[in-house]
């Protein structure tokens, strides 16, 4: 079966620190609402903006609930990224991964370095997250090659045709946009979606429609959730999604930490009644 992974938020309480109870609520739903894996530390996570202990403590907390997770360990500071890659192999998980080194010029044959010195310190199999419009930098296939360990990838890229290409690798291959969903469910090994943190359900039944062979339904679905997940787009993604948790999934999942800026009131009224509006009409 192809698998559903959401790339986990990152619970936060008002002084800006991680609520793990939050966290194991949340997995637990999402489990039971059809979501297979959980990826740790994700740009939804924000993980950049976490700290190394943040990273392990997210990691733990999903832990407390499931082993089905994969723990991004991406940062630019190299000695960080093997000590959390470390920290994964006493524990048992799917995989580690990484988005390559980011914001500097670098050759090549850097970020082929960086991920085999990953591949050398884990135990557990390393998944590349390709994410070029955040990271400015492509991992194509054929880098992907060259690194030469690369197991898995999650390549958040509207360009499908180059999504499609990592299979030549023989490789778990995923799609990380909202959008593609129903492509990536179709014909790669599952999707990774943020937006499955306050709808999992519509992800599911997405899935069931493709299963069954459904298509024209999968394709209302598909086309219903790019309208709730382009609604948020305005009031920035990551920081909708507390809400909308709140408001479509009926539990407290804290609110953003700068800089992702927690809403106004009238801005959170104003998205979930827009939401709402898209949720409830009829397929
Ligand atoms: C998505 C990104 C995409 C999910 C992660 C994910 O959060 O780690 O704003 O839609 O480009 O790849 O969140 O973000 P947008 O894999």
């Amino acid at each position: 079966m192809t698998e559903i992974i959401v790339p986990i938020l990152t619970p936060f309480n008002e002084k800006g620190e991680i609520d793990g109870e939050k966290v194991k609520t949340h997995v637990q739903n999402l489990l039971r609402k059809g979501v297979d894996i959980i990826f740790v530390n994700g740009t939804t996570g924000v993980g950049p903006a976490l700290s190394k202990d943040e990273k392990r403590k997210m990691l733990d907390y999903v832990l407390d609930v499931t082993n089905k997770v994969i723990f991004q360990v991406g940062s630019l500071n190299m000695k960080e990224v093997l000590e959390l890659v470390n920290y994964a192999n006493e524990r048992d998980i799917i995989a580690v991964a990484s988005y390559p080194p980011y914001y500097f010029s670098i050759p090549k044959d850097f970020v082929v370095k960086y991920f085999k010195e990953i591949c050398e310190a884990s135990k557990h199999p390393v998944y590349l997250y390709n994410y070029p419009g955040a990271t400015g930098k492509d991992v194509d296939v054929n880098l992907a090659k060259e690194i030469g360990c690369i197991k898995g990838v999650k390549d958040t890229n509207p360009d499908f045709a180059h999504t499609i290409r990592y299979k030549e690798l023989g490789i778990k291959t995923y799609n990380g946009l909202e959008n593609l969903a129903i492509a990536s469910l179709s014909i790669l090994d599952g999707t990774v979606v943020g937006a499955g943190n306050y709808m999992p359900e519509l992800f599911s039944q997405l899935r069931e429609y493709i299963k069954a062979g459904d298509m024209r339904k999968a394709l209302d679905l598909q086309l219903k959730i790019n309208e709730i997940d382009g609604t948020t787009i305005p009031y920035g993604k990551i920081s909708s999604m507390y809400y909308l948790v709140k408001e479509l999934q009926g539990y407290d999942v804290g609110v953003p930490r700068p800089p992702m800026y927690p809403l106004e009131e009238d801005k959170v009224k104003e998205l979930i009644e827009k939401v709402r509006k898209i949720w409830n009409k009829s397929e």
